[in-house]
């Protein structure tokens, strides 16, 4: 029998609004990998509805490695997203330590459209580069690619030559590979971008623009990303598969006129993912 690979999952569980795990889960189990999730916090609803009640499970995080340890399971991934605490960057460092064989993916979740998230300290935010830098792929959104590379939030779209330069500085902070979404580039455009810094090739996939953000779309982003490379995609391959997905969802979300808050509605959508096509909609850049 074909073995189900296992990624460990270090993100929230939101309770309203669809984000993190309750993406995550769904999504990679649709293609054919088992999420094993180790909660950094439990929320009654994401941070962009402002009002929220949240429990941090920083205590809880060792406790479970510890276990895992003892049961030697192997993870093929280990993804970070969401974390509650600076001192959840030392728990994540350890769950990467602890298993060198696995794919190790930070989504850097910090913030978007140009702001940090409510309960995104300082510290956690200049303390993300830690775990950058221990990554094989990171996955910001352009608001996160700012933060850290310590410039501004750029306003104006953005140059291919002004992109390639961000995609290859992030890498010199430690990932093989950066995949930055969201990007506003010039002529009207917007796109997402990847770079693997082994084959030093670069990727673009435009996105059809919807005049909508939702909450979730970086989380679906990943996973769908995350859930090729395990089905060993090519990089622009599995990027292709995420954009689609995400874009396809996004639209269905949009003409359904729903608020920001509720996130994608992906539910009714999952059996596209199981589809093994390979497409080829991206150009190198
Ligand atoms: O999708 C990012 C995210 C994840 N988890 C929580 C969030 C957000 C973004 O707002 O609030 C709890």
């Amino acid at each position: 029998m074909k073995e189900i690979k296992k990624v460990a999952a270090i993100q929230d569980l939101s309770g309203i609004g669809r984000c993190s795990l309750t993406v995550i889960i769904p999504v990679l189990s649709a293609m054919g990998v088992q999420v094993c999730p180790v909660p950094t916090a439990v929320l009654s609803a994401h941070t962009g509805y402002g009002e929220f009640v949240m429990r941090d499970l920083t205590d809880f995080m060792t406790p479970a490695l510890e276990h895992y340890k003892k049961l030697n399971v192997k993870f093929d991934c280990v993804y970070s997203g969401f974390l509650a605490s600076s001192e959840q960057i030392d728990h994540c460092l350890e769950f990467f330590k602890s298993f060198p064989d696995a794919l190790k993916v930070v989504d850097p979740v910090m913030g978007d459209g140009g702001k940090a998230y409510a309960t995104y300290t300082k510290e956690l935010c200049e303390r993300m580069s830690e775990l950058v830098a221990v990554a094989d792929i990171i996955t910001p959104n352009l608001t996160e690619a700012a933060i850290l590379l310590g410039e501004e939030y750029p306003e104006e779209p953005m140059s291919t030559v002004l992109v390639k330069d961000w995609l290859v500085r992030l890498s010199r902070k430690g990932a093989k590979i950066v995949v930055i979404t969201s990007i506003t580039l010039e002529g009207e455009k917007v796109a997402t971008v990847g770079y693997d810094s082994t084959s030093e090739s670069f990727w673009e996939l435009e996105n059809v623009l919807v005049p909508a953000q939702y909450s979730g779309t970086g989380d679906m982003f990943a996973s769908v990303l995350i859930g090729g490379l395990l089905k060993d995609d090519e990089l622009p391959v599995a990027m292709n598969r995420a954009v689609n997905f995400t874009e396809h969802t996004v639209r269905i979300t949009y003409e359904h006129n729903r608020p920001w808050t509720d996130g994608l509605m992906f539910e009714g959508e999952l059996s596209q993912l199981t589809s093994q096509q390979k497409l080829c909609d991206y150009k190198p850049i």
